[in-house]
């Protein structure tokens, strides 16, 4: 197929089938009395997931391997061997997950393949789709660790050690659920990649746009911060006698939101986990744990965020009388898309007559670690009030379906032969 053929031949998504797929996938994991659902990576339920998502792929014919990371990746023969033009996302989610993040991108990925089967086409090129492990980073940071890892920006072994928040390895867990494959890493690199992906936040919606061309995503800092003061009684210690980890933790979630706030959008700053020891009314505490998630799409205004922060609670500690450590969990600077694919999506979301938009991704995703080793770029659908990491999540079926329906266009676009 060529470019103009696409144009007028490409076929259109079964939407009633891409929901069927978000339901099945949504009920693993399923948080009662929402649409949401929690399977943290590498958990029993991130494998019962695994385990529909793979069986669908071979339910559909495809020749599917996982790799040494549990990365899967699922092939369609083109009608010439090579690189595949490759799409998909991550299945794992959030403790409050919607149905849609990274989810759609390989649902939308098994739909847009069987829609050509049941078209009886079969493109120049190769076509695959794959899902990346934990994405999220929530049990075992880093974010994108499975992604990261196929493109061989982390070596594999440092990553099998890695130990999640609960105190079990990546390599322990990976091995306990059966998805330690023996696919290399690492992993065979695309012709192209495109990730289909609900936005996660309030901008299309707001616009009211359909579809979000993405042109990047912002730099991404996360560090784990442990404060050690002196445990003692809530009514008998004078306050300036106190050593107080809890207090230099709050003051310092307070001062992330004044330093975003400072610094202007887009820059964000999150404190997401805290965790106090011994964590009762009556003692102040000896420990304190907490998270800081810093983003921004200036890698320079970035570090100075890291800075201004590292200041900070460094000063407030000594004030305090308190020690401290910090750990990095993750460290992404900003990534730009192809600009090619960033215009082919573009264009044929416009071709498909929906409207669409440029813009950065807030969120981190897989596609901004194959960005590396190929050329890549982002389709993004509208989230309902901007809500994501959050059972409320939602987009509706018309904007799933036009994103889902760009994604194929944009991939058989891709696929087809070089114009001679
Ligand atoms: O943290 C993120 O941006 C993504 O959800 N892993
Ligand atoms: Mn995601
Ligand atoms: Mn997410």
């Amino acid at each position: 197929m060529t470019g103009t053929d696409i144009t007028t031949t490409a076929p259109r998504i079964d939407i009633d089938r891409l929901l069927a797929r978000l339901a099945d996938l949504a009920a693993i994991g399923a948080i009662d009395g929402t649409e949401g659902c929690a399977r943290l990576a590498l958990t029993d339920e991130d494998r019962a997931g695994r385990d529909l998502v793979v069986a669908a792929m071979r339910d559909l014919g495809l020749s599917v391997t996982i790799d040494r990371i549990g990365n899967v990746v699922a092939t369609m023969a083109g009608q010439t061997d090579g690189p595949p033009v490759m799409c998909g996302s991550h299945i794992d989610t959030v403790r409050t997950g919607g149905r849609y993040d990274g989810n759609l991108g390989v649902l939308a990925g098994l739909e847009a393949i069987e829609t050509l089967q049941t078209a009886g086409i079969t493109p120049y090129r190769p076509l695959a789709v794959a899902f990346f492990t934990d994405e999220e980073g929530a049990r075992f940071a880093p974010d994108m660790l499975g992604s990261l890892v196929y493109v061989g920006g982390m070596a594999l072994e440092q990553a099998l050690e890695i130990e999640g928040i609960d105190g079990a390895t990546v390599g322990d867990e990976l091995q306990r659920i059966g998805y330690d494959g023996a696919a290399p890493i690492p992993g065979i690199t695309p012709h192209a990649f495109v990730e289909l992906h609900v936005e996660q936040g309030p901008v299309l919606e707001a616009e009211g746009i359909t579809v979000g061309a993405v042109t990047g995503v912002q730099g991404i800092s996360w560090q784990e911060v442990t404060v050690v003061g002196q445990s003692n009684h809530a009514g008998t210690t004078p306050m300036n006698l106190r050593h107080d980890p809890g207090y230099v933790a709050a003051a310092c979630a307070s001062f992330a939101r004044e330093l975003a706030l400072d610094l202007g959008h887009p820059q964000v700053a999150t404190v997401g986990r805290i965790e106090l020891h011994p964590n009762l009314v009556n003692v102040v505490a000896a420990k304190a744990t907490f998270t800081v998630d810093l983003r921004n799409t200036d890698e320079n205004i970035l570090q100075e965020a890291e800075r201004r922060f590292a200041e900070f609670l460094a000063t407030t500690a000594e004030a305090e009388g308190c020690t401290i450590e910090t750990q990095e969990l993750a460290r992404f600077e900003p990534v730009q898309f192809d600009p090619d694919i960033v215009a082919l999506v573009e264009r044929s979301a416009t071709e498909l007559g929906h409207t669409v938009k440029r813009m950065p991704s807030g969120a981190g995703h897989d596609a901004q670690m194959l960005a590396r080793v190929c050329p890549t770029a982002m389709v993004f659908t509208p989230s309902r009030d901007g809500i994501s990491h959050n059972p409320a999540e939602y987009t509706s079926p018309a904007d799933l379906e036009a994103g889902a329906n760009v994604m194929l266009r944009v991939m058989l676009e891709l696929a087809a032969e070089d114009p001679s």
